[in-house]
């Protein structure tokens, strides 16, 4: 195709956090990439761009924009990609409109229930959207033959097959200029002053139940060459001024072999850098290999310990055992990396039980490593990814009820998805068969724990509001008095604490 007929395609991702905590759009970023040897694209960010809806509008007016694609995450998300997608049908109703990410990959039926989306494209995006916008200006190939595509045919939606794993992404460069000053996104973390998000690896290789990775990869997985990481932060670092990292891959440490010319790079950097982990998979840490780590700067690592209970992990098809988090939480003590545990709450076969077992895991916990960082969430499995089956979600979704008692019933429309109650379902905040005793037993522990052990990634708050809310809620944490901590509540109105559940860290 020659540069003169090259069409233009508008990738946007709508507004999910403020601006000061904006990280690189990685899925348009990578997206862009993919369509760059024939198609023009122009990137918008509702992330750093408060009006991103007028500006996508004039970027279709000014460019005559051929299609546009939506990159759309479960939760707040959600609500901003309707707005956009609503405008951008009623101001060119001839316009097709795409959306990908996690959201369309599970709930591809509820995206094409709207009749502003066109298209919902599952899993990576990259080919599959290569392949669409040919088959839409170039007339090849037929939809019917495009992996990955949920589409209208008749009035009638159809779910393509699912999409081959790729690895092809890790052979093209992210083209960072242009979301205009890049610089923009590096932000103050408790890592560094100008922090990046970066990933390296694509995929993981598990399949939990409840994991919106695992719906999107399939137990796919590729760890990037060496060489890679040192061109992007040889980038990052020296044209940037980058100077700490968040690795956004799954799981960073997947298989030791892989990762340790990994960390041989990041050790002659010495950035700060924090990463998503396995519990499994840092016990299994060889003595050299944690020498490394030390070397690298890993200040902090996410780890999905998800329960105290080894059957809900099985259930969960999680893989790992509640010995080996209290395991990994005590060599990450040992070689000075912070761990930071999330749980899933309230587990439908017995809410009451297995949250309170897991507040006296986590008390066990930070007495072992006091500085380890928590972040609660309740277990709201979401549902099976349309167009491919997958018995073991099935099974776990179906023993879902209502409050009711009577089976869990989806929402069948992306509005629906947006409506608030189903937004705290998606953030894993509230479920339906949370009891209000329940609900509110779980709010008092989360502030009566978030004040006694203020997190070390809130670099905003005073250190004397830190100070005044841990020493007043000494006593109730030490007493096990959870119930109605009014005067953290009151205290906290002064001195806003930091949530790295919402806007990450
Ligand atoms: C960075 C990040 C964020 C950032 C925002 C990112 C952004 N878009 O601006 C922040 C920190 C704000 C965030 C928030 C949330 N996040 Co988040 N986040 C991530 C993280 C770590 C990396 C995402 C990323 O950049 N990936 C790299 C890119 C290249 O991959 P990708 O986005 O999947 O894009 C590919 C495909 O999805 C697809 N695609 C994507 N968009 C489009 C668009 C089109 C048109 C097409 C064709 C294809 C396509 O193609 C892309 C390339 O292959 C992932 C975990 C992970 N490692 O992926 C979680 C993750 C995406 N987040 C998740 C969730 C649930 C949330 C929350 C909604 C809730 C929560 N409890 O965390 C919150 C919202 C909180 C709130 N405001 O209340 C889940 C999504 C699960 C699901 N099934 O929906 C993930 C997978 C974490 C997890 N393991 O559960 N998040
Ligand atoms: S929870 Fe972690 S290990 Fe499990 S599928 Fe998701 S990313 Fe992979």
């Amino acid at each position: 195709m020659s540069l003169r007929t090259r069409r233009h395609i508008l990738l946007v991702n709508p507004t999910i956090t403020q601006r000061r905590s904006a990280r690189f759009p990685l899925a348009i970023l990578n997206l862009a990439a993919a369509l760059a040897e024939r198609y023009e694209t122009t990137l918008v960010d509702g992330n750093v761009d408060p009006d991103f809806i007028s500006t996508a509008l004039k970027t279709i007016e000014t460019t005559s924009t051929a299609a546009v694609g939506v990159s759309v995450m479960g939760g707040p998300q959600l609500r901003t990609a309707i707005a956009l997608s609503r405008a951008v049908r009623s101001r060119f109703p001839g316009i097709p409109i795409i959306w990908g990410g996690h959201f369309p990959t599970l709930c591809a039926d509820a995206c094409l229930a709207m009749p502003y989306v066109d298209y919902a494209v599952r899993g990576q995006g990259e080919e599959t959207l290569l392949e669409l916008l040919d088959a839409l200006f170039e007339g090849a190939p037929p939809p019917e033959r495009i992996a990955g595509l949920t589409w209208r045919r008749e009035g009638a939606v159809l779910h393509n097959g699912r999409r081959a794993f790729s690895a092809a992404s890790h052979a093209r460069s992210l083209p960072y200029e242009r979301l205009g000053d890049p610089r923009r996104y590096l932000t103050r973390t408790y890592l560094g002053r100008r922090t990046s998000g970066y990933q390296a690896a694509l995929g993981c290789r598990f399949r939990c139940t409840f994991c919106g990775v695992a719906a999107m990869f399939r137990g796919g997985t590729a760890l990037p060459p060496a060489p890679r990481l040192q061109r992007d932060l040889d980038y990052l670092t020296g044209r940037l001024g980058v100077d700490s990292l968040l690795f956004y891959d799954n799981n960073f440490f997947d298989r030791e072999a892989d990762t340790v010319p990994l960390l041989e790079v990041l050790a002659k950097r010495g950035l700060p850098w924090w990463c998503f982990a396995r519990a499994d998979a840092l016990v299994g840490l060889s003595a050299s290999s944690w020498s490394l780590v030390r070397r690298s700067g890993l200040r902090m690592t996410y780890i999905g310990a998800e329960s105290p209970s080894d059957w809900l992990l099985h259930d969960a098809r999680k893989g790992t055992r509640a010995d080996q988090t209290v395991e990994a939480v005590e060599r990450c003590r040992a070689n000075g990396v912070i761990p930071e545990l999330s749980f899933m709450l309230a587990p439908p076969q017995d809410p009451d039980g297995e949250t309170e077992r897991t507040f006296e895991y986590i008390r066990h916990i930070k007495r072992i490593h006091p500085a380890a960082e928590i972040m609660l969430y309740v277990y709201a499995p979401l549902p099976p990814a349309a167009g491919s089956r997958d018995p073991h979600v099935e099974r776990v979704v179906s023993r879902l009820r209502d409050g009711a008692g009577a089976p869990l019933v989806f929402p069948a429309t992306a509005e629906e998805w947006a409506q608030p109650h189903w937004l705290a379902y998606w953030c894993h905040t509230d479920t339906p068969w949370l009891t209000p005793r329940l609900r509110q037993r779980i709010r008092d522990f989360t502030t009566v724990l978030g004040c006694r052990f203020p997190t070390v990634t809130d670099v905003r708050s005073p250190w004397w509001g830190k100070s005044a809310l841990r020493t007043l809620a000494s006593w109730r944490y030490r007493y096990r008095r959870y119930r109605g901590p009014w005067e953290l509540e009151a205290t906290r109105r002064f001195v806003r604490l930091w949530d790295p559940r919402v806007a990450g860290l």
